[in-house]
This record gives structure tokens, sequence and C-alpha cells, in this order.
């Protein structure tokens, strides 16, 4: 890039520290397409016992993650329900159609939360055969375009209780619950737990340069393995990658809590600019979500790029910055300074 900026488009930009170059480099390795790659077995099973299931399979990004298991829980013409701005309504290309023939009813939520009172009424009758067949639920902890909010406990317990009661599938994209966990305290077993299949990222802000982990029962693991080859995801000495994710969760999961402080001071900071509109009680994690009043969100990304900020759109008509291991409590604080002479 040459100048050096602070980029806070996303938790995905980190790059390998020294420290898992190093794990990566040692990294033994076989043919996973046999099963075979010590490193990738040995990051499944570290996932699957700190998740609390029977098994789990290393996929290569967070999309793959979701849409293996969706592909496993339903049938072409099955529905999922998701909250409206959830990633794999909005952002996973339509994925579920073209890739496992679905059709997703999105509900509108509040702070990327859906409660069973809202999803009710959107499971189809199983008598209504001129109907699609509602299949799954699906959740997002935490919730990315909602600004990185938390699912509360209570409602992921009643919502599973509605899924039990229909016989559906409970799915959570937890691309970011690590976060999750490290803002409130809970164990990733123990969300992971009300789920029949869930799906984490290595290379968020965990910092692996890539790859994602799902679990799930062993039946579930052994489909999602088929379908991933099918995908043409089979990958061979992927044992370098796998120790960069094994690494990524025992060094970088505790520090998780420095990029929730790092984006509580950004959030405070743009809640004293008038020309942005911020929802404080959406700051829970490592994303910050603003509305610009007066400029287009195109403005003040091209402002800030020219300062050496980089911002992306968070929704339309909202930015978002999000805080993570390659940016520094002493970047925030520059962050904070560009922000405040543009703008203040
Ligand atoms: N999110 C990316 C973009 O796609 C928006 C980001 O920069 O935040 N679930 C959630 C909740 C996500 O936020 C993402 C990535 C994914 C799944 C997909 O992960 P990848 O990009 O690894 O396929």
């Amino acid at each position: 890039m040459g100048k050096k900026y602070i980029d806070l488009r996303s938790d995905t930009v980190t790059r390998p520290s020294e420290g898992m170059r190093k794990a990566m480099y040692e990294a033994e390795v076989g043919d996973d397409v046999f099963q075979e790659d010590p490193t990738v077995n040995k990051l499944q099973e570290f996932a699957a016992e700190l998740l609390g299931k029977e098994a789990a399979l290393f996929v290569s990004s967070g999309v793959m993650g979701n849409q293996l298991c969706l592909r496993v829980h339903t049938n072409p013409a099955d529905e999922v329900i998701c909250e409206r701005d959830a990633h794999i309504f909005q952002y996973e290309s339509g994925s579920p159609a073209v890739l496992s023939g679905l059709q997703l009813m999105p509900v509108e939520g509040r702070m990327g939360v859906i409660t069973p009172e809202q999803i009710e009424p959107n499971i189809r009758p199983v008598s209504a055969y001129y109907m699609p067949r509602t299949k799954v639920i699906a959740l997002e902890n935490t919730h990315n375009r909602a600004g990185g909010t938390v699912q509360p406990m209570d409602n992921i317990v009643n919502v599973k209780a509605l899924a039990k009661k229909y016989n559906l599938r409970y799915h959570l994209d937890g691309a970011r619950l690590w976060n999750a966990s490290a803002a409130t305290g809970i164990p990733v077993k123990e969300y992971a737990s009300h789920f029949d299949s869930v799906s984490c990222c290595l290379s968020k802000g965990l910092g692996a340069p890539v790859g994602s982990i799902i679990a799930g029962t062993k039946d579930f693991i052994t489909e999602a393995f088929r379908v991933r080859k099918a995908w043409g995801g089979g990958m061979r000495q992927i044992g370098i990658l796998a120790a960069a994710g094994l690494y990524a969760i025992q060094n970088n999961f505790e520090r998780l809590k420095d990029d929730h402080k790092h984006a509580r001071l950004l959030a405070e900071t743009i809640d004293e600019i008038p020309v942005f509109e911020i929802d404080m009680d959406s700051v829970q994690t490592n994303i910050v979500i603003f509305k610009p009043l007066k400029n287009s969100v195109e403005d003040v990304i091209e402002k800030c790029r020219n300062e050496g900020l980089l911002l992306s759109e968070g929704k339309p008509g909202y930015l978002r910055a999000i805080t993570h291991l390659d940016a520094g409590y002493e970047d925030i604080l520059n962050a904070i300074k560009t922000l405040k002479n543009l703008f203040k």
C-alpha cells in the first residue's frame, strides 16, 4: 500500500504475526483429503472440544462454513429463517439459492435479535404443500450489521425451544462468536451447546490469514466433509493454514477484550461529533456502526482515506469501523484525532 494506513475496514485485514508465521513454518503436514494432515486433525479436535461438539471441520471461509451447514441441514426448496441484516442474507452472494436451492425468509429484528414471537408467524404450516418448507432457523452472534451486538442467552434458549417445537434445525453464524464470549464471559461452548451447527471464523478478530471451523455431530460433519469435497473445498497440505488457526485461538482469543475497549473509545468520540449519529447501545464488541448526517458515506470514507484512516460502509447509509489486533491503542488515538480534525 505504500503509505501507512490505519485500517479499520474490517477485522479480516490483519496479517499473520511472527509467532503465527513460525507456527505455520513448523507445522507438520499431510494430505487432508485423505484426512492425514496431523495439524488439521489437531485443529479440528481442539475446536470440537472447545465448542463442545462431537466433531469439527476446517473450511476455507466463513461463507463456506455457513453454506455447508445450510446445505447439510436442508433439501432444495426448503426455507431458512434469519434476521433481515444477517450475513447469510446480505453478503453471501445469493449462495443459499445457488448451492443448495434454498429460499431465505428474512425477519426484521432489533439490534440483530429476532424473538420467538417474531419468528413463529413465519414458520410455514407443514400441511401447506404449496409453500416452501421451513427447515432452519439461523442466528448470528455477534451480529455484524447490527454493530457487533451480542445475542442475549435467554433469547437463544427461547428460539431453540421454538425450533424444537417445529422440528427445525438451529444454526449459528458465529463468525465472531469469540467476540461475544470475550464480551460476556460466557464460554463459546455454552453458546454452541444450543445449536445443531455452528460456524466460527479464524480469520477475523483472531488474526489467522484464512479459515473457519464448523462444528456439529459426527454424522453432520461427515456429510459436510463430503459436500466440501464436491464444492472443490478439499485441500491437501493445509496444515500450514490450520497451524495459523490453532495459534490464533490459543494466543489471540484473550486479547479481544482490548479490541472491545478500543471500539468503545472510538464510539465515544463519534458520539461527541454532531455530524455523526451512533447508537451507543449497539457498541458491545469490536464493531462501530454510525451514520453521517451531513456527508455521504462515500465522502466520509474518502476524506478519512486522505488522512490515512480506512473505514468501510456498514450498511447502506452507515459507516463501519472495526478494531482488531493490528490496530493498537496509538492507532485508535490517531483515528480519533483524524475524525475530530475532519468533522468536529
Ligand atoms: N464479513 C465481512 C464482510 O463480508 C462483510 C466483514 O468484513 O465483516 N458471517 C459474518 C457474520 C461475517 O461478518 C462474515 C464476513 C462472514 C460470515 C463470512 O466470512 P468470510 O468472508 O470469511 O467468508
